[in-house]
């Protein structure tokens, strides 16, 4: 089995409130379908989910009405994304079936708390694809939080050890350092725990609300612990992300766990 998330960066404009980028998801959902291999996939919020969440601190919780209103309207939001990838996918070929993690999981302050993993493991064995993504999740503490894809990463991994994981994002891979910011930055090809005080961290984008690249690194080390291989690679690229999930060498970075 194989693991793939698809970047909210790649999926949607990340600036622009609720604004889908069609041909890549298109796409992407050909690419994944030419895999030809069982596939959970994940994908992230993209501007369906972190404008608002931003904007309302979502990731806090709370309990009053603005708040429950604006958690409502985003998981609103993050579903119909999620509706556009998944109508990508069937009408690639896939018979892709959505988990909605706001059914499925719940956090403790921010942490999971329990997911149900029987949606996921009987639709795989039925022959379906599963598709979750980077929601708005109760939290036990916090009332409500986010769930970011990568934390659905990591669960999935951890449940199906798959021999792959791969993540698409708007860049090649990790940098020495931010690329949109230090054009001259390097390509790392292998990044493993020690080669963490090589990179640069810049702080995260204002909007991005389920954390730093730091966190999202340290994220996949642990999922590194749990699949044969985890790659980054850029999901702009035409076939890079069909390419690595058939385990071509391709221009990305590997994610090896630490000693
Ligand atoms: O895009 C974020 O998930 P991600 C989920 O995978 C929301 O980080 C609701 C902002």
């Amino acid at each position: 089995m194989l693991l793939v998330k698809l970047g909210g960066s790649v999926l949607t404009e990340k600036a622009r409130l609720r604004t889908p980028r069609r041909a890549a998801i298109r796409r992407l959902a050909a690419e994944l379908a030419s895999v030809r291999q069982p596939l959970v996939i994940v994908h992230g919020a993209g501007s369906y989910g972190h404008i608002l969440a931003s904007r309302h601190r979502l990731k806090d919780g709370g309990s009053t009405s603005a708040k429950r209103a604006a958690a409502a309207r985003v998981q609103a939001d993050v579903r119909e994304l999620d509706r556009l990838v998944v109508d990508a996918l069937n009408r690639a070929g896939f018979a892709a079936v959505p988990i909605a993690p706001s059914v499925v999981l719940t956090l403790d302050d921010g942490g999971v708390s329990t997911m149900d993993l029987t949606p996921f493991l009987e639709f795989s064995s039925l022959g379906f694809t599963p598709v979750t993504f980077g929601d708005v999740v109760r939290d036990l503490r916090r009332g409500f939080s986010v769930c970011s894809g990568d934390l659905l990463m990591l669960e999935l991994a951890r449940a199906f050890r798959p021999d792959r994981a791969v993540f698409a994002a708007d860049v090649d891979g990790l940098f020495t350092a931010d690329p949109k910011r230090r054009p001259k930055a390097d390509l790392l090809e292998t990044v493993s725990p020690n080669d963490l005080a090589k990179i640069e961290f810049s702080s995260p984008r204002r909007t991005d609300v389920t954390g730093s690249i730091e966190g999202k690194v340290r994220r996949m080390f642990e999922i590194a612990e749990h699949v044969d291989a985890c790659m980054i690679v850029n999901g702009n690229v035409k076939n890079r992300v069909r390419d690595a999930l058939r385990g071509k060498r391709v221009v990305g970075t590997r994610i090896v766990r630490g000693p």
